[in-house]
């Protein structure tokens, strides 16, 4: 089995990908929506197919990029049912399993207290424990209908129970440190060992933490698995058209045979006709990879967004007129250009390398 636990370093987040090299299913557990594109070339780079992308609860602090996820690759949302997010595909309930790779299972742990809907995931000797049980503390219950006492009950009763070997991957660590156990966190944790229901409960009704930095916004996006308002409804209907073709297709087929229909030119020559001007240049990363950088006078037009946002720019009303478009490698682009193909453009080339070779062939 293929295990990898990836770091997110705005926001101290842990996410974890669980595949199988052989049948080719994978699991992501609290993805991060500006990793989006890690996660889609990791999963490709080992030939992997997403067959799942949970949450241990609706995050405060960070987005999620499981909507996303389930749009480019159809790959099934799942949340807690108290969580409020009716939108995942999958309503979450303590006890469920999640069977993949034939025989492999994870299964859910309730585990309220942080939020009302945080849950556990157990898979063979490892727990991920979301923000419940965090290396040396837990998570804080001042929001999102926390409970300290519930935050007692389940950590005391339901994770300190299991096998102490059991390995604890947490949803965070704000002090670099990876994966504790069940041993440990029951002996040394210390806002638990040794301590009463009413001392946990005296502890964290007095932490007194600032309120996270993106939870006005996290909170209203995550509850749509991450996607913001124009990212919902083009939910609805990338999920009628497109989901089927994405669930039995792989990403690295559908962008070699994209790279079979469309042109790619090179960024000298890209850099070439840009001089040249007339040309429409499209930005087709997610809005956070365009405002970390990107090529001058290019237009913001999210891969996600292509088939309903092409049609109403000014810019691509002439559908003859020459377009130019690139995302971070050239994958994506390839596709973009593919689809705007599809959508009648006659004219459009895809930058192979992306911005990467773009920013590369500057330094050079
Ligand atoms: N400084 C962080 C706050 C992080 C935070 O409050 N994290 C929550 C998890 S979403 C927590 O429970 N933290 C536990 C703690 O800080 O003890 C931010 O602004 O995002
Ligand atoms: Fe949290």
């Amino acid at each position: 089995m293929l295990f990898k636990q990836l770091f997110d370093q705005e926001t101290w987040t842990y996410t974890y990908l669980i595949a199988d090299p052989v049948s080719k299913d994978a699991i992501l557990i609290d993805p991060v929506n500006t990793h989006i594109d890690e996660y889609i070339e990791l999963l490709a780079a080992h030939d992997l197919q997403l067959k799942y992308s949970l949450e241990t609860h609706v995050h405060a602090d960070h987005i999620t990029a499981s909507g996303l996820l389930r749009q480019r690759l159809g790959a099934q949302t799942g949340v807690s049912g108290l969580c409020g997010a009716e939108s995942a595909d999958i309503q979450i309930q303590d006890g469920d399993i999640f069977k993949f790779a034939g025989n492999e299972q994870i299964k859910v742990i309730a585990t309220p207290g942080h939020t009302r809907g945080s849950i556990s995931f157990l898979w063979r000797d490892r727990l991920f424990t979301g923000d419940s049980l965090l290396i040396g503390g837990c998570g804080r219950t001042d929001f999102q209908g926390g409970d300290a006492g519930a935050q007692y009950d389940c950590i005391t009763q339901r994770l300190f129970t299991l096998p102490d070997e059991t390995l604890v991957y947490p949803g965070h660590d704000y002090q670099q440190r990876w994966v504790s156990s069940i041993m440990q966190e029951r002996t040394t944790n210390p806002r638990l060992a040794g301590k009463t229901r009413e001392q946990f409960i005296e502890i964290m009704n007095n932490l007194n933490l600032p309120k996270p930095r993106l939870i006005d916004e996290a909170v209203p996006a995550n509850r749509y698995c991450g996607l913001d308002e124009d990212q919902r409804q083009d939910a609805v209907a990338l999920r009628d058209e497109t989901l089927p073709i994405r669930v039995t297709t792989k990403t690295e087929d559908m962008v070699m045979t994209a790279k079979q229909h469309i042109t790619e030119i090179n960024v000298g020559q890209s850099r070439q006709l840009l001089r040249e001007g007339n040309i429409v240049l499209i930005d087709t990363r997610e809005e956070s990879e365009y405002a970390a950088g990107h090529i001058d006078g290019a237009l913001l037009l999210p891969r996600g967004m292509l088939e309903f946002k092409a049609g109403n720019l000014p810019e691509l009303a002439d559908k003859s007129k020459a377009i130019l478009i690139y995302c971070r490698l050239g994958n994506r682009s390839a596709l973009a250009a593919q689809t705007l193909q599809q959508l009648g453009y006659t004219n459009v080339l895809s930058m192979a390398g992306g911005f990467e070779a773009w920013e590369k062939s500057q330094t050079s």
